[in-house]
């Protein structure tokens, strides 16, 4: 306790100058964020609680039409034509379109075939994922400027907790403005940004003015900005609730707001206090800046079904690469392989194995990839694959507890050679090296 004292009084000392604006010479901004954070979380009992989950601040920022945007920035000629970025062949879907695509009924997994019908004249581009993850990269460093308690839910969307900073900042709607406003001086993209006491409120206020929006929702304005909106943007609700909503004539989440919690019962079970709660605009769930991936994958619908056993490796080692690469870079290990199978009849099956430990090399998982597909493939030897995909589930930290780390599978002579290929892949871009097998596909496909 005289411990927890002791933080409070250095809090006060600390927070001093930076609640008047006087500039910090002898401690970091982000120094006294995390202190501040700390110092909330330590000294808190229940009922403290919930008057700190009343308090807290929260901010949701989604860039506009991301990858769209980061191409329009790069190609500025494009800027004012529609744009659509996804998968050019065949089987191709629309990963987004900008705000002028989408002006012709354009959306995000629709089919290319079909985008091409309504909207002939956009500009069609391939996506550049490692262009968007540098900007990504930038656009989380902002994040990490206001607060440390930063929950990324894609590379470019994340929720904010700035209950510990708003003094520093002068109060959320500062926060959001200069949010809004540093992550367009170091990208030249747009944002929305939603601010609220709570996720479910603060999402929904970064959806309301799109694009480059701005939109607080105060603790008093809870009914008035959520009523009119319709059930379906309630998360959970989707084309199978909504119906038997609708037949109750609960069609508006002031409806549901306002209608008896035992009503809710048939069509949601006991789910029908957590959809009540959520009208009334009430969601306690906290900013979790320590949620680790639960798994990581990558599939590929092929343009024409392939059924040569030696291309369709060539496509899993590629996989395994990036994902072992996606794996390191979050300095995770995975336990558990899992490949994905879609033949051209569209049955899809999943196989699945543990390993006896842990690992991240490229090597080990598509060994492991590898011998799920030739189980399969013995018994469909003639059948062909529209997709094939991998991925891993069972991640840990690197260094948790010394788990992961202690019970690795990799040789130490795998893990330099993954380290090599990592830097080389890091300085030139995309997967300029690529292991001899896997060339097998990239040369089909250029
Ligand atoms: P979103 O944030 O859902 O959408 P967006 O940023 O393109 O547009 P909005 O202004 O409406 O928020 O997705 C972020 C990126 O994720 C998007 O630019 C492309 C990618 N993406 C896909 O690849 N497939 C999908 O189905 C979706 C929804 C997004």
């Amino acid at each position: 306790m005289v411990q927890v004292q002791a933080l409070v009084e250095d809090r006060k000392l600390l927070s001093y100058p930076c609640a008047t604006g006087f500039g910090i010479s002898w401690c970091s901004h982000t120094d006294i964020m995390k202190l501040n954070h700390a110092v909330g979380k330590s000294i808190m009992n229940a009922g403290q609680k919930t008057a700190q989950i009343a308090a807290r601040k929260i901010v949701h920022v989604d860039m506009d039409a991301f990858y769209a945007s980061v191409e329009c920035l790069d190609q500025p000629e494009l800027k004012d034509q529609p744009v659509i970025v996804g998968g050019l062949g065949p089987r191709g879907v629309v990963a987004t379109a900008n705000y002028a695509a989408r002006v012709f009924g354009i959306h995000s997994a629709m089919p290319m075939s079909r985008a091409r019908r309504l909207c002939p004249q956009a500009q069609y581009i391939r996506p550049r994922m490692s262009r968007y993850q540098e900007i990504s990269a930038r656009i989380f460093s902002v994040f990490r400027d206001f607060t440390p308690t930063v929950e990324g839910l894609s590379l470019d969307e994340a929720f904010l907790d700035v209950t510990s900073s708003l003094k520093l900042f002068g109060g959320i709607e500062e926060i959001g403005l200069q949010v809004k406003q540093e992550i367009f001086n170091r990208t030249g993209l747009t944002a929305s940004v939603g601010m609220a006491h709570n996720k479910f409120l603060a999402k929904l206020a970064s959806d309301a003015h799109k694009p480059n929006g701005l939109v607080y929702v105060r603790p008093g304005e809870v009914f008035r900005f959520l009523d009119p909106m319709p059930v379906s943007r309630l998360w959970g609700i989707g084309k199978r609730t909504a119906p038997k909503l609708t037949a109750l004539g609960i069609l508006t989440i002031g409806q549901l707001r306002r209608c008896d919690v035992s009503l809710l019962r048939p069509v949601f079970g006991n789910r029908a206090d957590h959809f009540h709660l959520l009208s009334r605009g009430e969601d306690d769930r906290e900013v979790q800046s320590w949620r680790p991936d639960k798994s990581i994958s990558h599939e590929v619908t092929f343009d024409t079904d392939l059924m040569d056993r030696g291309e369709l490796l060539a496509e899993l080692l590629r996989q395994s690469e990036k994902v072992s690469r996606r794996l390191r870079a979050r300095e995770l290990m995975a336990r558990t392989v899992v490949v994905k199978i879609r033949d051209a009849g569209f049955r899809t099956v999943t196989r699945s194995r543990s390993m006896r430990a842990y690992s991240n090399s490229t090597r080990t998982l598509y060994r492991m990839s590898r011998a799920l597909f030739e189980s399969w493939r013995d018994q469909h030897r003639t059948t062909p694959v529209r997709l094939i995909g991998m991925g891993v589930t069972g991640l840990e930290h690197e260094n948790s507890d010394g788990k992961a780390a202690g019970d690795r599978l990799d040789s130490s002579t795998e893990r330099s050679l993954d380290q090599v290929l990592d830097r080389i892949n890091q300085r030139y871009g995309d997967a300029k090296i690529f292991h001899g097998l896997a060339l097998r596909r990239n040369k089909k496909e250029r």
